[in-house]
């Protein structure tokens, strides 16, 4: 908790990564105040922190969501504003691409490190990139905060930060946990950079 009472300042963001520092650079961050998008190729280190604006299908920014590497996972914070209420698919996909115009679809199918079937109920499942509903109420708001330990931002199988990247995508409707391949979540309405492609 406290991390994250102080992840607003940026100079403890860049304090959050030094270790790593002969591993990889760590991202950079200029005001955590200020939306920014994930730098291309940037590489990204065991403890990393990342914020990426989220989009809506209007290609206009609804917040930010926030993520941090854990020694287990990868901790999600949102903070946004604007989406319609009610439950909502919340998933990483497989590329780092948000675009609007083409209703998020170059965001690809789910992250799914290794795991080829979807949902939280599902035998031989979940897709790294399956998380729990998002519950949205009726001022549109979406402060939430999980840790999902199917991903990691540092090297890896696991890792976001692949080749191509990966994207927070928001459905329109719930993920029922057990359709494939996406739990029948519908449209994707927000979507974010989380990590870019590498070129
Ligand atoms: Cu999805």
């Amino acid at each position: 908790m406290n991390r994250f009472v102080v992840m607003i300042s940026s100079a403890a963001a860049v304090m959050a990564v030094p270790a790593l520092a002969d591993q990889a650079k760590p991202m950079k961050h200029g005001s955590a105040m200020k939306h920014e998008m994930a730098k291309p190729g940037a590489p990204m280190a065991q403890g990393a922190m990342v914020h990426a604006d989220v989009i809506g299908a209007d290609g206009k920014s609804m917040g930010m969501v926030m993520l941090q590497d854990t020694p287990t996972g990868v901790l999600v914070k949102t903070d946004l504003k604007g989406l319609p209420a009610g439950e909502h698919g919340f998933h990483f996909h497989e590329k780092g691409m948000c675009d609007a115009a083409q209703k998020f679809t170059t965001a690809g199918a789910h992250f799914a490190a290794g795991k080829m079937q979807h949902g939280l109920m599902v035998a031989g499942g979940p897709h790294g990139g399956d998380m729990p509903n998002a519950f949205v109420g009726a001022d549109g708001m979406l402060k939430a905060e999980l840790l999902n330990t199917g991903v990691t931002l540092a090297a890896g199988p696991k890792s976001l930060a692949d080749a191509d990247g990966s994207a927070l995508v928001i459905h329109a409707k719930p993920d029922d946990y057990k359709t494939q391949p996406s739990g029948d979540a519908g449209d994707r309405i927000a979507c974010a950079v989380v990590a870019a492609p590498k070129k």
